[in-house]
């Protein structure tokens, strides 16, 4: 069985949002067009505590997009985004999520930021989709949304570890890119065995 897996489509990371990527809203309309087509459909949402330990905010003398040392390791510093129960965490309101059969909410702990659907920052807290799909006898993903080059990648590697059959559909994505992240974390998907379609 085969789900597409539709990661942080919010307010936040779309043009005005807190941490717009750039054309994030553009994906909309295709993404809803894949979520028609696919049988299961999964929806992840990026929701943070207000004072998150990844926002810039919570660390004095810090900008966002500094790093700070964390006890799992370099953690990029944001602006504040995706704060529990505001606008910007939303669903982009055009966003046709209502088939979605399960919502994961991910970087809910103050203490850990995360990217993955699968595991936080530390690569070893599970946000439970692994032990869903498994459970649901899903052995295929395809991943969509926002950013590429973060939640996505990252999802998609974890993915990989699961032993499931990735594939990313990149016209379905945007990136923030910062540092060469893109190119970073498209090579190691690509090593990774994850499809870029
Ligand atoms: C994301 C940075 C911080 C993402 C989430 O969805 O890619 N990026 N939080
Ligand atoms: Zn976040």
């Amino acid at each position: 069985m085969e789900a597409l897996v539709v990661i942080d489509v919010q307010n936040d990371f779309c043009p005005g949002g807190a941490l717009a990527v750039a054309g994030g809203d553009e994906i909309v309309p295709i993404v809803n067009g894949l979520i028609e087509r696919f049988d299961h459909v999964v929806l992840t949402q990026d929701w943070h505590p207000a004072g998150h330990s990844s926002f810039a905010s919570s660390h004095s003398g810090k900008q966002p997009f500094e790093t700070i040392e964390m006890s799992y390791g370099t953690q990029t510093l944001w602006p504040d985004h995706c704060v529990q129960g505001t606008k910007g965490a939303l669903f982009h309101p055009d966003l046709v999520w209502t088939k979605g059969e399960i919502v994961i909410r991910k970087g809910f702990r103050k203490a850990i930021d995360s990217y993955s659907a699968f595991y936080e920052n530390d690569h070893t807290t599970p946000t439970g989709l692994g032990g869903y799909l498994k459970e649901r006898g899903i052995g295929k993903v395809t991943l969509v949304g926002l950013a590429t080059d973060f939640c996505v990648a990252f999802s998609a590697l974890d993915a990989r570890k699961h032993g499931l059959d990735v594939t990313v559909q990149m016209d379905a994505c945007r990136a923030i890119d910062l540092g060469g992240s893109l190119a970073a974390m498209t090579a190691r998907m690509k090593e990774a065995g994850v499809i870029l379609a």
